[in-house]
């Protein structure tokens, strides 16, 4: 809450070309928040740098990230859409809170381990210090609900206990957030291997469904999906296959397991995984329409950039002030 407003702040990773998963588990629920919410929607480009990536290609896809939140909907005179590394708070807050954090905290999130085991050979201190810049993110907005995946929940859950100890110490400094996830689509998994998380990272690019691939692209993807030796198309236990394509069908069509299981009655999988295919095509079509026409100006890009980094600052600068008067820091 900042002013009696409530908050919502949330980001995106510019690691990688964005996936059906980031669409259905975040970016597409982040305009529902817009009327009831003062929203934060950030391309966390500090994140991303925590394994490492090609310039040029982090460049591009800041822009990207940018012009595809405003074309999922994200109306820029509603929304203060920003660039992390334009607001330098980001980096300060997350320093005073890195000590506030405890080693074993860090030492136990999945996402440090999972990327740890990934990237062997750069075990970097900021890909274990990566929630403390998340909470700091969270924090310096005071915000109030972080709509997120699942896979961020336990993130956002570490946020809040630092915020909490660092409340105790320095009483109403932060406003406590709590973590939203989208009652379908906070999973979407891997087509190769679905009982891991469909990752915009991931190098099998036949595992992962982008928001930007063509017709064809789709659904030549989910023909290939893995599934099982059933033909039968219904969601049950052992089938994550075709249970993660029926979920996937459900985001984009708006129709019921019960409703898939009748519509696809006496179909085979192959048909079924067509169809899935042709839904996503159809739900994300217009989205690859007005992307492609905001990423053609570039020099509008750069003017919303800029205005969300201005808009994104006055509340930055007022946390960050109130911490560091708090911790003590001298004013000049
Ligand atoms: N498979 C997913 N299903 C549902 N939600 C997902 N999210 C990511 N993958 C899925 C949600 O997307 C938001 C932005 O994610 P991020 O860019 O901050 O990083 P991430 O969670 O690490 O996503 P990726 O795609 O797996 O990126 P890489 O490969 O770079 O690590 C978050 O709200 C996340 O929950």
């Amino acid at each position: 809450m900042f002013n009696g407003q409530l908050i919502s702040y949330s980001g995106v990773q510019p690691s990688g070309n964005l996936t059906i998963g980031n669409y259905l588990g975040a970016i597409k629920n982040f305009s529902l928040y817009s009327e009831k919410y003062k929203c934060f929607y950030c391309v966390v480009d500090e994140h991303a740098i925590t394994v490492r990536q090609v310039p040029a290609e982090l460049r591009r896809r800041t822009y990207e990230t940018l012009a595809l939140y405003m074309a999922c909907g994200l109306d820029p005179d509603k929304n203060t859409l920003y660039v992390q590394s334009h607001v330098h708070e980001h980096a300060e807050l997350a320093w005073i809170l890195n000590c506030f954090t405890m080693f074993g905290e860090l030492s136990r999130m999945t996402q440090f381990k999972d990327k740890s085991a990934k990237h062997s050979e750069n075990v970097n201190a900021g890909l274990f210090t990566y929630p403390t810049l998340m909470a700091s993110d969270i924090l310096l907005y005071q915000t109030d609900v972080v709509p997120v995946g699942i896979d961020q929940k336990q993130h956002v859950e570490l946020c809040r206990d630092i915020a909490e100890r660092f409340n105790q110490i320095f009483p109403d400094t932060f406003t406590i957030p709590e973590p939203i996830m989208a009652k379908s689509g906070m999973k979407i998994m891997s087509l190769a291997d679905p009982t891991k998380k469909m990752s915009k990272s991931d190098e099998n690019t036949n595992a992962v469904v982008y928001i930007l691939d063509d017709k064809d692209t789709m659904i030549r993807k989910f023909k290939r999906a893995v599934t099982d030796s059933d033909t039968c198309v219904r969601f049950a236990e052992g089938k994550d296959g075709i249970n993660n394509l029926m979920s996937i069908y459900s985001c984009f069509t708006g129709k019921t397991i019960e409703e898939i299981e009748r519509e696809f009655d006496g179909h085979g999988y192959g048909e079924f995984k067509i169809a899935v295919g042709e839904a996503c095509y159809d739900a994300l079509a217009p989205v690859q329409q007005k992307f492609n026409e905001i990423l053609a100006d570039k020099s509008y890009l750069e003017a919303q950039m800029k205005k969300g980094a201005e808009e994104a600052s006055w509340y930055a600068r007022r946390t960050l002030g109130k911490v560091q008067k708090k911790l003590g820091f001298v004013k000049i």
